[in-house]
């Protein structure tokens, strides 16, 4: 060996593998402003398309008429429910197993509903003319508070659901009923509860918020009417699963559609669903014949396009006196506004709520959810929730916090006594899941010494005393969290999406000359996926991550996949990539064997190639491999080093983490100021700590925003308070806190590389840290549950309310 050959530290570090802190490749275009967003796209001959919305909340409409808006020039074409019902496209499914206006057809349900479709030759003579349309209502009763929905005299909000007493998830029992959702042995808990030493109950809400991403959702629809194809260019998260749900709406074949999801500027759950603006830009560019572009603004988005949470969880835990848990009884109110358009795998009404037991040992639970309608916006699930793992993690968490208050114990340790035990792993939960693997103890152990839990403790416990004496103004909050998330969905036995499995995708071409070029079906938004799909490949097949282009969004080029939410482009897509990598690795074997003249089984894989047993001088790397495989296969081999495969995971992905949180807060203005928050994960594998990190940098902030005040409020006329961002909250650098991270390694037994996944983790875990740190700050002046979002204004009445103020 001379002195200028590698050492295998070395070709191991060319490789930037997993494991490596690798800087992200795609920040390269973002932070020059060289990204290529759907909005950035300028078609020759491109029109715009604008919504005329409702101002009302519930409403008939009795006219729309376009005369004096066709007058004005530059107006191609207005759009209404009767021209959609041309081509059948006046309601679409959603999701959900409901039917969603596209257009208004007859009434509307929600504030800032579409109502009419202007399309003009720019955006600014698109805008002049809605306000040409002239549209009458007549208004209607609205219905703003879910608890109301039921009630005997609420209004009817589906009159096109009348009598109709069987919804997509089973019986409905009223007018403006979804479904019910139960879960669990109902005897079995009323058992525990009536055998319990303790027992705790009170309603948790998480009310509801909205993801914001930066871009709003936006596309431009292209139909090339000579040869039939439509081409999308849109901001979605599943670009295969809209053009499937595309072609089965406009019966083009499939093949005729190409959809593409370019650069996404965040989608945060927000770009999973299908909206009204995609139809009617489709439509109009099937009338017009020309490329038709519609982008949101931010009242649109916030105010229309989807929504977060709104559940309101009636939560009772049973324990034995020594703290032992018993039983969970859960009950759910969800408000789903006006249809059911949440986005979750087709089986699961209120997606994987049924993870409430969160990361304890509860021998018996039972849970019911029940969905209704309100006049408010449609959508649901989506904001960095893993399908409403986000509202179940909310509601145990506060719950065991309230059952510790009443026990008098630490709720660290209250934590600590219950949770799942490594050796119980794989666990069966009351509530129907099998989590894979977990170390709990030792997470939140090192989390409570990092934090230095118990001195924590000691100095709250002498603010308190102060504050009770007059000596401070001053209260401090410690919270704890301890989450179990539930991702990667999903194994085809139980999660599909509109009847397709929700497997995942990837294909890989080593290239001769060694560089690569591999394609998934998933789509990032943000989430670096360029950087670390390479490095997987990298570290599977031993070529450098600089040498391996990533591609995603391109429904042409890419494989089928069920693309990215959910947290699940590393369990599910992640997998099949380390997959793919190794059946392009068995045949490179089989290459380098007769390269060397041995059997491919005297062969031994050694970080970028094989080498023979015993000689490791006698090898060949994987680019060499790659260049015989186009020029010299073996006699009877294909040429050519490429490969697909599509996964089906056995089962999800089980991250968890330790969560702390340590807040300092004035009662006389209610200001919180955090002054610490750690954060512990554990997502198995770790392919790249830096993103990884920035994962949960950004999930905490989105918590923070959330916990701390950002809200999507209405009035009782259903105006939508806090539509643009005036109103609601999003943090910046000024008021977001320090994050400290840290991390424990407990690898999935069933993913290929051990890796689950991480993206949604800080935000399930984050609320809660945040939610119970207000709340523990006021135990000791009476109150069990304080509601969220915890804004200055509501801490301040909170503090009021117990008589804080003197
Ligand atoms: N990762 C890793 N090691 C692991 C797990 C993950 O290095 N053990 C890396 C992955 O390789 C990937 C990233 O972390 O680059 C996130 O991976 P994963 O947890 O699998 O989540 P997804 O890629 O499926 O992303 C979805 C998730 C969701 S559902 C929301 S919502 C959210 C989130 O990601 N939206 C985001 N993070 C976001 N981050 C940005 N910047 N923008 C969004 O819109
Ligand atoms: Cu639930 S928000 Mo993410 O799944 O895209």
């Amino acid at each position: 060996m001379n002195d200028m050959t590698p050492t295998r530290e070395q070709r191991e570090a060319a490789l930037e593998g997993m494991g490596c802190k690798r800087k992200r490749v795609e920040d390269i275009r973002f932070t020059q402003g060289k990204g290529q967003y759907v909005d950035d796209l300028k078609l020759p001959g491109m029109v715009f398309g604008d919504f005329v919305r409702s101002p009302y909340a519930h409403a008939k409409v009795t006219k729309i008429d376009a005369t004096e808006a066709l007058k004005l020039p530059g107006v191609i074409a207005v759009l209404t429910a009767e021209d959609l019902k041309g081509v059948n496209l006046a309601w679409m499914p959603t999701l959900a197993g409901d039917v969603q206006m596209v257009l208004a057809d007859g009434k509307v349900l929600y504030q800032n509903q579409e109502v009419a479709f202007v399309v003009a030759e720019n955006r600014y003579i698109a805008d002049d003319a809605i306000q040409l349309v002239e549209v009458e209502y007549e208004e209607l009763p609205v219905l703003v508070d879910p608890f109301q929905s039921m009630a005997p005299d609420a209004p009817v909000l589906r009159p096109d659901l009348e009598g109709k007493m069987e919804g997509a998830h089973g019986p409905r029992k009223h007018h403006n009923h979804i479904f019910t959702w139960e879960v669990g042995d109902k005897d079995e808990t009323s058992k525990a509860f009536a055998e319990a030493d303790v027992t705790v109950k009170e309603l948790i809400s998480y009310h509801r918020t909205h993801p914001s991403p930066l871009e709003t959702c936006q596309c431009v629809a292209s139909m090339d009417k000579v040869k039939g194809e439509l081409t999308v260019w849109g901001t979605f998260q599943a670009p295969h699963v809209i053009r499937t749900v595309a072609s089965l709406l406009s019966t083009i074949p499939e093949h005729k559609i190409h959809v593409i999801a370019p650069d996404i500027g965040g989608g945060f759950g927000n770009k999973v669903g299908a909206y009204p603006g995609y139809i009617c830009s489709i439509v109009a560019s099937i009338v017009t014949g020309v490329p038709v572009k519609w982008v949101e603004d931010r009242m649109e988005n916030l105010s229309t396009t989807s929504f977060a949470r709104d559940y309101h969880m009636t939560t009772e835990i049973a324990a034995k006196s020594d703290g032992t848990v018993t039983g969970l009884k859960v009950h759910v109110l969800a408000d789903h506004g006006g249809f059911d358009a949440c986005a979750d795998p087709s089986k699961w009404p209120a997606g994987f709520f049924n993870i409430v037991t969160g990361s304890y040992d509860f021998p018996a639970a039972h849970l019911e959810v029940d969905g209704v309608y309100t006049n408010k916006a449609p959508g649901g699930v989506a904001y960095r929730c893993s399908f409403r793992v986000t509202e179940a993690a909310y509601c145990i968490e506060r719950g065991m916090d309230i059952l510790a208050q009443k026990l008098g114990m630490d709720p660290a340790d209250l934590r600590m006594k219950n949770f799942i035990k490594p050796e119980q792993f794989p666990y069966q939960s009351a509530l129907g899941w099998e989590y894979d693997s977990g170390d709990y103890h030792t997470a939140m152990q090192k989390a409570m010494d990092t934090i230095g839990y118990r001195e924590l403790r000691a100095e709250q416990k002498a603010k308190q005393e102060a504050f009770k004496r007059g000596e401070t103004r001053e209260i401090m909050g410690i919270g704890v969290s301890f989450f179990t998330e539930i991702v990667g969905a999903g194994p085809s036995k139980n999660c599909d999406i509109l009847g397709v499995a929700m497997f995942d995708s990837a294909e890989i071409r080593v290239h001769p000359t060694g560089s690569v070029i591999s394609r998934m079906g998933t789509k990032s938004q943000g989430q670096g996926h360029e950087t670390t799909w390479a490095q997987i490949i990298a570290t599977e097949i031993g070529i450098p991550a600089a040498d391996i282009m990533v591609e995603e969004g391109n429904t042409d080029t890419a494989p089928y996949g069920l693309g990215t939410y959910g947290s699940r482009s590393t369990p599910v897509a992640g997998a099949a990539i380390a997959l793919a990598a190794r059946k392009i690795r068995n045949k490179a074997q089989m290459i380098a064997a007769h390269m060397l003249e041995v059997s491919e089984y005297d062969l031994e894989w050694d970080v970028d190639g094989f080498q023979v047993k015993g000689n490791p001088q006698a090898r060949k790397a994987m680019k060499e491999i790659a260049w015989a495989a186009y020029h010299a296969p073996p006699p009877g081999m294909e040429p050519g080093l490429e490969a697909v495969s599509y996964y089906d995971p056995p089962n999800m992905t089980y991250p968890f983490g330790a969560y702390f949180c340590v807040m300092d807060i004035d009662v006389d203005t209610g200001v919180a100021k955090t002054r610490r928050f750690y954060a512990l994960d554990d997502c198995g594998t770790r392919i790249n700590p830096m993103i990884i990190e920035g994962q949960v940098h950004g999930g905490l902030t989105e918590a923070f925003a959330i916990a701390m005040g950002q809200e999507i409020r209405y009035d009782e006329t259903g105006n939508v308070m806090g539509a643009s961002f005036m109103d609601f909250f999003i943090p910046t650098a000024v008021e977001t806190p320090h994050w400290e991270t840290d991390y424990t390694v407990t690898p999935s037994p069933h993913h290929p590389i051990g890796a689950k996944g991480v993206g949604e983790s800080p935000n399930v875990g984050g609320v809660p840290a945040f939610s119970n740190a207000v709340n523990d700050a006021f135990q000791f002046l009476g109150s069990t549950h304080i509601q969220m979002p915890h804004d200055a204004w509501r801490i301040w009445q909170a503090a009021r309310d117990l008589g804080a103020h003197g």
